[in-house]
């Protein structure tokens, strides 16, 4: 399957000045939103939850024209819960037919994030909206928008949705040392962890984030499927199988024996995929595919976050996943 967006023929001044129009209404957008700085931009808050000056214009084009296909399959998390992992998870096995493991597999020279791309970071740059004709028979999409603010055609298909969760603790540690490698730092650690307590982080309120997607899923088990990193590192095989169900490929016991789990989670475990020439120099517009492999452990949030910190990170998810039955 190609996940490649097909290129426009709309004449170049009419592009133009839709483009203009388009650039006018977002910047109209963006002035009416509260922003905060952050790390040389801004982050904005829309519909409740907070998005960066990046996200924004993909964002409301994705809310608008984006058209659910039965078929579809969405990569969800709130960022750095192992979106990149996920991933490379969901096309080795959903293409395994295509693309079996071997030395010409394509995530051997491409980075998660350009074979499943994110819909939000979809710009309309030259085109009237973004162009969601991706070819292929089933389209595999990553984003990192809340449950509220899906178009509506998500919920009312049958596209399925999965969903990563992480400990909040670990997604913050990891979340501040990615924002430090965008460039700037202007904001400190203390500024920056009062700031992701209050809700104010990439997509976030985290906590709603997870809330909605994990209600999703109790309601929905056939539509949302929640995983968890601790678990999917605790017992890879398990969670790959249960993936593979979930999204309608399941891995045979033929497969199986003849490896199929071991060599799909050895193609996308951290080591292998951190070391590959294309995650070790390459770059995602202005960002390096380094930033995404930090080192991949559960529980290293006690190398960086106080004590205190931790316990009033603890203390906001207590209180906000109460009753839910979600415990990370
Ligand atoms: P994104 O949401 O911005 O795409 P995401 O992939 O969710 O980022 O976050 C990266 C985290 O996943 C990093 O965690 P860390 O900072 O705690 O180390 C990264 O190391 C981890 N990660 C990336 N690839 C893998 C993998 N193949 N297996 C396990 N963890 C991974």
């Amino acid at each position: 399957m190609s996940t490649s967006p097909s290129s426009s023929s709309a004449p170049l001044s009419e592009d133009s000045d839709l483009q203009e129009l388009m650039e006018q209404q977002r910047k109209n957008l963006l002035s009416t939103l509260p922003r905060q700085r952050w790390q040389g931009s801004y982050l904005y808050k829309y519909n409740g939850f907070w998005f960066s000056t990046m996200q924004m214009p993909g964002l409301v084009e994705f809310r608008k024209h984006f058209q659910a296909r039965d078929s579809d399959v969405l990569i969800i998390t709130t960022p750095k819960s192992g979106t990149t992992w996920l991933k490379a998870l969901a096309f080795a096995l959903m293409n395994r037919n295509i693309y079996p493991i071997n030395q010409n597999h394509p995530l051997l020279n491409q980075n998660p994030h350009t074979l499943v791309l994110n819909l939000e970071y979809l710009s309309p740059h030259d085109k009237q909206h973004p162009d969601y004709s991706f070819q292929g028979s089933r389209r595999l999409l990553g984003t990192h928008c809340p449950l509220a603010l899906l178009p509506e055609s998500v919920m009312n298909s049958g596209c399925k949705i999965v969903y990563l969760c992480r400990n909040i603790k670990d997604i913050f540690v990891s979340y501040w040392h990615f924002t430090n490698k965008l460039g700037s730092t202007e904001t400190s650690f203390e500024e920056f962890f009062d700031l992701f307590c209050k809700g104010v982080s990439l997509s976030g309120p985290v906590w709603d984030h997870v809330l909605g997607y994990w209600k999703a899923s109790l309601d929905k088990p056939q539509k949302v499927l929640c995983l968890k990193y601790e678990e999917m590192t605790q017992e890879p095989a398990f969670n790959l199988k249960h993936l593979a169900e979930f999204l309608g490929c399941p891995i045979s016991q033929e497969e199986e024996t003849a490896g199929a789990v071991d060599e799909i989670l050895g193609l996308c475990s951290f080591d292998q995929m951190r070391n590959l020439e294309v995650n070790k120099s390459g770059t995602l517009g202005n960002l390096r595919n380094h930033a995404f492999f930090r080192n991949g452990k559960v529980g290293d949030w006690k190398n960086d976050l106080p004590s205190e910190m931790a316990g009033r990170l603890d203390q906001i998810t207590a209180q906000k996943f109460h009753g839910s039955g979600l415990d990370l």
